[in-house]
Formats: structure tokens, sequence, C-alpha cells
């Protein structure tokens, strides 16, 4: 059979990133049975509960895009999934969203209770700093430049920024200004974090890093969109979490805003985005290209 130009595998570039992740993350948290048990169980049930692994496979396909070597990613890569993991267990709990199903299982503060869930989620935060603080840093960016980058992406300013602004956004009528600011923070910050730290531990160049931060951007906002749309598409089965739930908390979203014909163009104008952002990247950009695809067509 003829490959078409420009083809790119991804369903075995992300099986086989997942793979190397996976263990990589296997290698960095202590084992199930460390003192205290239930914490490190608790850690690796959420962080093993079979994530799609999205933004480290952004991750390393900015540091190919780069012309880098993925391994010299990998533990950045762990590090940005150790933060998502510990945002969707504190996101999960009754004081959040309040939500008995993620990634297919039961949450973990249904699982241990919610006290070892609150801890669990810090401890994963605290790991990730943990992995990056080890990485040796690059000529152009050193070991403080990814400390803060990460710290900048999970901080008040960003994700919990997203996270509070999404709380108080419940059941108010918010302008689309409003709601592109909640997705920027909550959704868009730790995508583009991935992006930019798989660039960086190439060594990247400065114009590089600026075209990774607009692919990451516009990549970040579409994933939010697209979410939004599935919480009203699909079933909890495809979703391996409740789905309606935005409906039922009155959350403001593209869909209740506009529409879902209107946010599924809004979704692949971004998308659109994204692409021109690597116009400078030729081949080596292409798990990039297939990722910002996939993520506009996915359907859980
Ligand atoms: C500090 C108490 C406390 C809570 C913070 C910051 C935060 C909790 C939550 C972040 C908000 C959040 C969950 C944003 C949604 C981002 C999103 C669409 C997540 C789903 O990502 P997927 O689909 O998930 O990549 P998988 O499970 O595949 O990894």
């Amino acid at each position: 059979m003829k490959t078409a130009p420009n083809h790119f595998d991804l369903q075995t570039f992300l099986a086989t990133r997942t793979e190397r992740v996976n263990q990589a993350l296997d290698s960095f948290l202590p084992e199930a049975g460390a003192r205290p048990a239930t914490i490190h169980k608790a850690m690796r049930y959420s962080l093993f509960a079979g994530g799609k692994r999205i933004r480290p496979a952004l991750c390393l396909a900015a540091a190919a895009a780069c012309g880098g070597d993925e391994r010299q990613a990998l533990p950045l890569a762990c590090a940005v999934e150790c933060i998502h993991t510990y945002s969707l267990v504190h996101d999960d709990l009754p004081a959040m969203d309040n939500d008995d199903y993620r990634r297919g299982k039961l949450t973990s503060h249904k699982v241990f209770g919610e006290g070892i869930a609150v801890l669990a989620g810090d401890a994963l935060l605290t790991e990730a700093f943990e992995i990056a603080a080890q990485c040796r840093g690059w000529p152009r960016y050193p070991h403080d430049k990814i400390v803060l980058e990460l710290a900048r992406a999970a901080g008040s300013l960003q994700l919990i920024a997203g996270q509070v602004a999404d709380l108080e956004a419940e059941g108010k009528k918010i302008s689309a200004e409003h709601l592109r600011y909640i997705h920027e923070c909550k959704t868009s910050a730790l995508l583009c974090c991935s992006v930019r730290l798989g660039g960086m531990s190439a060594n990247c160049t400065p114009a590089q890093l600026r075209a990774l931060t607009d692919f990451g951007y516009h990549v970040g906002l579409a994933f939010q969109v697209i979410d939004d749309i599935l919480d009203v598409t699909q079933t909890s089965e495809k979703l391996g979490k409740t789905a309606g739930k935005d409906n039922q908390a009155q959350k403001a979203t593209y869909p209740a805003i506009v529409g879902l014909q209107k946010s599924r163009q809004i979704a692949a104008r971004l998308t659109a985005r994204a692409f021109a952002a690597l116009k400078s990247f030729r081949q080596e950009g292409a798990a990039l290209r297939a990722l910002a695809q996939f993520l506009l067509k996915r359907d859980c």
C-alpha cells in the first residue's frame, strides 16, 4: 500500500510515547508499598488510570520539532503529567466539580477518601517539581527557567486562576471574553507549557519558542472547546467521566453560549491558527501537526 506524502503514524507515536512516559513515571514515583503506602497507592492509582497522555505527547513532539532528543524531554513530559493528574484529582473533589468517575474509574476520593485524595493531589504536584529540579537544564534554558516555567503554568495566575474563575462563573452569565480567559488559564496554560518545555529541552531558538508558544496557546484553547462539546455530545462510558455535568452545574461553556455548530467552527479556527504557527517547522513538525488534528477530531 502506498503511503500518502507527509503521512504521520500518530497511533504508533502515541502508543510508543505513552509506554515510555509510563515507564519513566513508574521509575520517578516512590513504589506503591513505600511507607505510608496509602499515599503512594493513591498517587499511582490516578497517574496510571489510563489518561490519554496528551501533554507528554505534545512535550515530546515539540522536542522532536526542534531537532532535539526526546529522551531529554522525557522527565519534563512526566512532570507536566503529574501536574495535570493532580489538577484532575482536586477538580473531582466534592468541594470542586464533585465527580465519581475519571478516566473510566472511580475518582481518588471515592476510593481513598477525601483526605487522602487531597494529599495525593498535593504529592503529585510536589513530585512534578522534584522531577523538574533534577533536570540539568540547557544552555538557553538553565534549570531555574525550567522550574519557573512549570511553576507559572500551575500557579495562581494560570491553572489555579482558571479553576477559581470557573468556580466563580457557575450559574452566571459571562461574556465570551471571560470564557476565553477561563480556558486560557485552566487548560491552555498547561498544554502550552508542555510544548514550550519540549522545545526548551531541545535548546530551541527564541523564534522556535515563540512559534511553539503560539501553537500551544491555540491548541490549548481548541482542546477545551472540544472538551465542552464532548461533554454535551458523548456518553459517560465513552468519556470515562460523568457526561453532561457542565449543563447540570450551569457552567459557562462555548456550546452553552454560542451553540454546538458555532463551537465546532471556533475549535476548527483555533486549530488552523495552531497549524499556521508551525509554518517554520518542516517535516520535524509532523507529530505536532498530527496531534493538533487528532485533538480537533477526538471523540473522548
Ligand atoms: C488547588 C484544590 C485545588 C484545585 C485545583 C487547577 C485545578 C484544581 C483544576 C484544573 C482545572 C481542570 C480540571 C481543567 C480541565 C482541563 C481538562 C480539559 C482536562 C482533561 O484533560 P484530558 O482529556 O484528560 O487530557 P486525561 O484523563 O486523558 O489525561
